[in-house]
C-alpha cells in the first residue's frame, strides 16, 4: 500500500539508524513533532544474533534469530512506549522488517542473541518462533555454494542464500503465517507501516500473500480501514532481470537511482551538470512517482554496502550532502527519507573501508549509548543527527509548506546554477558552480521580505540569515557566492517576515 498515512500535513521520514527506543520516544516529543517530521524508520526491533568477531557490528540486526521484540535498541515495553508516545504527537513509526532470511548459516548455536534465546544456525532451528529446517529454501536452491552467485538468474536470487543468510521458504503457508503474525503484532501496537528488507530476494507472489494477511492500522491513531504503508527495498540500477516494477502493486519501492544520480551531479562527476535536472523525476528514467521512496544515502551505501558507490553524498561531505538533501526535499518527486547516522572511524585500504562494520556508539559491551543533546541542539557521543542540522530541518518544513504544489519557474545557467519553485509557496536557488551567482528571477511568490531558511531561521518576526526581497511582480534578486558555507537559498510562505 502506497500511502504513508502522515499526519498534520507532514511529509518527510527520518531513519534514526540504530537509535534506542527510549531516545526515539524523546526525539518524537522534543524535536520531530515540533519541527514537522512525519515519521521515523526504526532499526529491526526483533531478536537478532549478537556477534563478537567483528565486535557487535551494526549488521547483526539483519540476522534475525526470533520474533521476540528485544533488540539492541530496547525491549518490548520500551518499543511499545515509543510507538505510543510518537503516535500521540502525530509522528508515525515505520519498522524495518527482515523477513527474507534468518541469521547466517555460519551463525553457530547457543544463546548469543539479543534476548538470550537459544537457536541453532547449523541445524536451522529457531525454537522461539518456531522455524525448523523444513522452513528454509535450501532444497530449492540450485547453486553449488547454496548462496546467490549470479544476479542474472532470478531463481537463485529468490531461492538461494543472500550472503550466506538462511533463506526462508516464504512459499509455505506456515512461514507466511509466522511472518505475518510478527508484523501484525507491530501493527496492533500502532506502527504505520514497514520498510521491507531484501525484497529482491522474495517472490512478489509470496510477498503479496504475506502482506495480504496484515491487519488494518490501529484505529486509536489511524482512520478505520487504513492499510499499512509498505516500502520495499529493491536495488534496481538497471541491468538485472529483476526490476522494481515487479513490486509496484505491493507498495512503494526504494529508488536507488535517485541518490546515486544526484550524488554524481552535485560532485560534477562524469560531466554531469545540475542544469540537466530540469526533468528530474520520471523524466530522468526513475520509477513512476507514486511508487517511489527516495533518499540521498542509506545505512548501507553511506559505508560502501549496498549500491551507489563513491558517488553517494553522505554526512562525511556535509556541503554536498546538505545541497543534495535540500534538492530532494524541495522537489515533489516521491516520498522522501532523511538519513540520521552515527560516526565511526573510517579506515580506507585500497578504496575499501576496513571499518564498515562498526556498530553504533556503545559502552564497549554492545550496549548502545543514549543520544545526548548539546546546548546548541546538535547531538553528542558520535551521533550525527543530520535531521537536526538547520539546513535539513528547515527544508523538511519547506517540503510541508509546499506540499501539493507543482514544480514551477525553473531557471538555469546551463551549468550548475539552477532555481525552481513550488507553485506560489516556495522557491530555492542553488549555486554549485565555481563562480558567483548574481541574478534576478521570477519566484512566483507574493511580494514581501522573506527569510532564507538555509543561512538562518525565522524566529518570531526576525531572521538570523539572509533576507530576500520579492517584488510585487514576484521577481527577486539573488546573490550566492560560491564561497558561501552553504551555496543555496530557500524561501517559503511561512518564512515571510
Ligand atoms: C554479514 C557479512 C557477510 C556474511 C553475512 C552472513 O557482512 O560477509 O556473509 O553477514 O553471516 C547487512 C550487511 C551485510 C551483512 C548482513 C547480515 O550489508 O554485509 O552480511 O546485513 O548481517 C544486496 C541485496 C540487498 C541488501 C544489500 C546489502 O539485494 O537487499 O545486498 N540490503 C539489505 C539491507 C542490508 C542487509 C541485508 C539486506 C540483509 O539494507 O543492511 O545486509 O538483511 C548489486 C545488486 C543488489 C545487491 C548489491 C550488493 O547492486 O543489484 O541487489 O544488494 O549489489 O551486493
Ligand atoms: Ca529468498
Amino acid at each position: 500500500q502506497h500511502n504513508p498515512h502522515t499526519k498534520h500535513g507532514r511529509t518527510a521520514i527520518v531513519h534514526l539508524f540504530e537509535w534506542r527506543w527510549a531516545d526515539i520516544a524523546a526525539e518524537c516529543e522534543r524535536f520531530l513533532a515540533p519541527n514537522g517530521y512525519a515519521g521515523v524508520q526504526i532499526s529491526p526491533p526483533n531478536e537478532h544474533i549478537t556477534l563478537t568477531s567483528p565486535w557487535y557490528p551494526w549488521w547483526q540486526r539483519y540476522q534475525p534469530t526470533g520474533y521476540n521484540l528485544c533488540s539492541r535498541s530496547g525491549n518490548e515495553n520500551e518499543l511499545r512506549d515509543m510507538i505510543t508516545r510518537c503516535n500521540n504527537v502525530g509522528v508515525n513509526i515505520y519498522v524495518d522488517v527482515v523477513i527474507n532470511h534468518m541469521c547466517g548459516a555460519g551463525g553457530g548455536e547457543g544463546t548469543h542473541s539479543s534476548c538470550g534465546g537459544w537457536f541453532s544456525a547449523s541445524r536451522k532451528d529457531f525454537p522461539s518462533i518456531p522455524f525448523t529446517n523444513m522452513d528454509f529454501n535450501d532444497h530449492k536452491c540450485r547453486t553449488g555454494s547454496g548462496n546467490i552467485e549470479n544476479y542474472g538468474d532470478p531463481n537463485q536470487v529468490r531461492d538461494c542464500r543472500l550472503v550466506g543468510l538462511l533463506d526462508l521458504a516464504l512459499e509455505k503457508d506456515y512461514v507466511r503465517g509466522k511472518v505475518a503474525g510478527f508484523m501484525n503484532k507491530l501493527v496492533d501496537m500502532g506502527v504505520a507501516g514497514f520498510r521491507v528488507d531484501a525484497c529482491k530476494h522474495m517472490w512478489p507472489g509470496d510477498l503479496q500473500n504475506t502482506l495480504g494477511r496484515l491487519h488494518n492500522l490501529n484505529t486509536k491513531w489511524f482512520s478505520g480501514g487504513s492499510r499499512p504503508f509498505i516500502y520495499q527495498e529493491v536495488i534496481d540500477l538497471g541491468g538485472e532481470p529483476i526490476t522494481s516494477r515487479e513490486y509496484f502493486h505491493l507498495g512503494r519501492v526504494t529508488e536507488f537511482k535517485y541518490g546515486a544520480k544526484l550524488g554524481t551531479i552535485f560532485r560534477k562527476w562524469n560531466g554531469e551538470k545540475l542544469s540537466y535536472t530540469k526533468s528530474w523525476g520520471e523524466g530522468y528514467g526513475f520509477m513512476p512517482e507514486g511508487n517511489a521512496l527516495v533518499f540521498i544515502d542509506n545505512h548501507d551505501n553511506q559505508r560502501g554496502h549496498g549500491a551507489g558507490g563513491a558517488a553517494i553524498a553522505t554526512f562525511w561531505d556535509p556541503r554536498i550532502h546538505k545541497m543534495a538533501v535540500a534538492y530532494m526535499l524541495a522537489h515533489p518527486y516521491g516520498v522522501a527519507r532523511v538519513m540520521s547516522s552515527f560516526r565511526w572511524d573510517r579506515n580506507f585500504v585500497n578504496g575499501k573501508d576496513q571499518n564498515d562494520w562498526i556498530g553504533p556508539p556503545s559502552h564497549g559491551n554492545g550496549a548502545t549509548k543514549p543520544v545526548p543533546i548539546n546546548p546548541d541542539q546538535t547531538c553528542g557521543d558520535g551521533w550525527v543527527c543530520e535531521h537536526r542540522w538547520r539546513q535539513i530541518k528547515n527544508m523538511a518544513t519547506f517540503r510541508n509548506v509546499v506540499n501539493g504544489q507543482p514544480h514551477a519557474n525553473w531557471w538555469d545557467n546551463q551549468s550548475n546554477q539552477v532555481a525552481f519553485g513550488r507553485g506560489n509557496r516556495g522557491f530555492i536557488v542553488f549555486n554549485n558552480d565555481d563562480w558567483n551567482l548574481d541574478v534576478t528571477l521570477n519566484t512566483g511568490m507574493p511580494g514581501g521580505t522573506y527569510c532564507d531558511v538555509v543561512s538562518g531561521n525565522k524566529d518570531g518576526g526576525r531572521c538570523s540569515g539572509k533576507q530576500i526581497q520579492v517584488g510585487g511582480d514576484g521577481r527577486a534578486h539573488f546573490k550566492i557566492s560560491n564561497q558561501d558555507e552553504d551555496p543555496f537559498v530557500a524561501i517559503h510562505a511561512d518564512s515571510k517576515l
